[in-house]
């Protein structure tokens, strides 16, 4: 998974955070794997959209949503941050028919740093 954009929530704050707290400044969050996996046809609805990262995120601005090919949300709209691992963001799904859908991520690390990116899985037709 490539993560598009790495950019600082708030320079300022980041610049400070990252004088006062050197060994926080490489500690934003990248994504390691997903499930469903980076640009995989399934062949069943999976009951929800989890994505790994490399660090623990902050969960007032981590988000995940889940959109068809006809670009509608059809997530649960509870994107959330996994009650016992900080490091994995999750969204609850409902049953999806046959199609691609394209998932929008984005993280914001404990150094204030905020990572997004998109990909794609699709569910085959039966
Ligand atoms: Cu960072």
């Amino acid at each position: 998974m490539k993560p598009l954009a790495h950019t600082a929530l708030s320079a300022p704050l980041a610049l400070t955070l990252a004088l006062a707290i050197p060994s926080l400044a490489l500690s934003h969050a990248f994504p390691t794997h997903s499930e469903p996996r980076v640009g995989w046809t399934i062949a069943n609805s999976p009951p929800k959209v989890t994505i790994w990262f490399d660090g623990e995120l902050e969960p007032a601005f981590s988000t995940i949503a889940v959109y068809n090919s006809a670009k509608q949300q059809v997530d649960k709209g509870n994107s959330h941050i996994n009650s016992k691992d900080a490091t994995v963001l999750e969204v609850d799904l409902p049953n999806l028919g046959p199609g691609t859908y394209r998932v929008y991520w984005k993280a914001l690390a404990k150094d204030t740093h905020v990572t997004e990116g998109d990909f794609s899985f699709a569910i085959a037709k039966k």
